[in-house]
């Protein structure tokens, strides 16, 4: 990459590797079902995360939604976290497209929410009130510092599904993060789901895509779901190329990417004026922020480290920052962002 770039793991460009695998693609029109490299790629990550089928999609929001709008039908509501990415980040596709109303609740620091609140939150049948159809989790949990949930919790709102007749969905745009994290293979932590969707393109590195997975038949329904979406994308082997590359290539190194974030996490809670929530930074998302009384605000102290390092960083609010750490982060990246705040926050 041409630049040094916290912001997201969104922002990583393509290895070497992938670029020449697109080159090269087996492709056909994935629409008949007849790209030979999209199929290996589903075959792929349904086997990874455990599940009889996959589909391939365009993006994360892409692969919520069309789990959402498979699950879920005009008047059903979803129960999510207030902060969970499907609630706050996706243009709020699932009221908008799908009649999807979200039902928000809080999360602890760990990006769960309490389970005794979700089942209150499940609702009677009564012509009056939306039908609780779905529960949305998360995993990595994008909002708490990328927490890797462990896979009781999933456990837990498994029971409360089975219990209420509802289906459960993670979106793991960050899913082997989270696997990585745990030492556990991705079926381990997508286990009590009944479908999850993961990204390729974020710190697996590829351009483009994500894969939705579940049950043969849920995938089946999917197909047609992601084609009134838009996302029929013919020769697409080009994209999941890359796709096989980060899933057979680039899954075990994020273990390299959480080493650098608590690198960085603790280098900043040594630094006066910063506050990180250390015990929570276990994969590559960090959030802190800035004690009262500080001189400048995060935007000012962003548009500062550019100028004196060229460094890119999220500036998420007046006091609050975001770094996430990827392949294409250095360890030397880590000590020239730790110096750049030393050094405006010392004055
Ligand atoms: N997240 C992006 C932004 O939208 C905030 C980022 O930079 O982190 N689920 C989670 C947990 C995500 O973090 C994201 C992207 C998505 C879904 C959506 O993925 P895309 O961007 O492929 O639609």
């Amino acid at each position: 990459m041409d630049r040094v770039d916290f912001r997201s793991d969104t922002v990583t460009w393509p290895t070497p590797t992938m670029r020449e695998a697109m080159a090269h693609a087996r492709v056909g029109d994935d629409v008949y079902g007849e790209d030979p490299t999209v199929n290996e790629l589903e075959a792929m990550a349904a086997e990874m995360t455990g599940k009889e089928a996959g589909l391939f999609v365009a993006s994360g929001t892409m692969g919520n939604l069309t789990a959402i709008l498979t699950h879920a039908a005009r008047g059903d509501e979803a129960i999510v976290g207030e902060d969970a990415h499907t609630f706050c980040w996706e243009a709020g596709g699932m009221a908008a497209l799908g009649g999807v109303t979200p039902r928000p609740l809080p999360t602890d620091r760990f990006g769960r929410m309490d389970l005794d609140r979700v089942e209150t939150a499940v609702r009677p049948d009564n012509p009056h009130l939306p039908r609780t159809k779905l529960i949305l989790t998360e995993n990595s949990y994008g909002a708490k510092n990328g927490y890797p949930i462990p896979p009781d919790y999933f456990a837990g709102l498994r029971e409360i599904a089975n219990q209420h007749g509802l289906r459960l969905h993670m979106d793991g745009a960050r899913l082997f993060n989270a696997a990585v994290a745990r030492n556990l293979p991705a079926s381990e932590i997508t286990r009590h789901v009944d479908s999850v969707s993961f990204c390729l393109s974020k710190g697996l590195c590829a351009p483009v895509g994500s894969v939705l997975c579940g049950s043969a038949d849920f995938i089946h329904q999917a197909r047609r779901i992601r084609k009134s979406l838009g996302g029929g994308m013919r020769q697409a082997g080009i994209l999941a190329a890359a796709g096989i590359i980060a899933l057979t290539e680039m899954v075990e190194r994020l273990a390299d990417d959480h080493a650098l974030a608590r690198r960085l996490a603790a280098g900043l809670a040594q630094i006066p004026g910063l506050m990180v929530d250390l015990e929570t930074v276990k994969s590559n998302i960090i959030y802190f922020g800035l004690s009262d009384g500080a001189p400048l605000s995060a935007p000012q102290i962003a548009d500062q480290i550019q100028q004196k390092t060229g460094i890119l960083l999220g500036a998420e609010s007046e006091r609050g920052f975001r770094a996430v750490t990827h392949y294409w982060i250095k360890q030397s990246d880590i000590q020239t962002l730790i110096s750049g705040f030393q050094s405006i926050l010392a004055g």
